[in-house]
């Protein structure tokens, strides 16, 4: 991760003016292209929806228990259709250091985990 940090500030990327107020209009502001591509526009879409509710209430850069839940019922379909435990089930698998707060690692690892069911499904549709 490193070194693709590096990379980036040789392609221009580094950030040079204060922060902007949303994830998206820093990513722009990172690098005006990068909200011409659609990957780009996606990462900054999970970045943004993690941020809307990160920042809700204590640490502004993680989730806290109350946080996730309400990213889960209102940003993902499936989400309504969970149970209270189902949901404290997640949290608990989703926090790997244990801090009873979700980071944007461990945000991360869940998109990924859901983008792999996400992608099992289409391709069995496809067949
Ligand atoms: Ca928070
Ligand atoms: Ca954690």
């Amino acid at each position: 991760m490193l070194r693709l940090h590096e990379m980036m500030h040789g392609w221009g990327w580094a950030r040079e003016a204060a922060p902007a107020k949303t994830p998206g209009a820093l990513l722009l502001q990172i690098h005006p292209a990068a909200m011409a591509c659609t990957l780009d526009q996606a990462i900054g879409a999970l970045i943004c929806v993690f941020h809307k509710y990160s920042g809700k209430e204590g640490d502004k850069n993680t989730l806290n228990k109350k946080e996730l839940k309400e990213l889960i019922q209102k940003e993902l379909a499936l989400g309504p259709k969970l149970k209270e435990a189902e949901i404290a089930g997640l949290m608990a698998d989703l926090d790997r250091n244990k801090d009873q707060e979700v980071n944007f690692q461990e945000y991360v690892t869940f998109l990924a985990a859901l983008a792999m069911v996400y992608h099992d499904e289409l391709v069995k549709c496809k067949q």
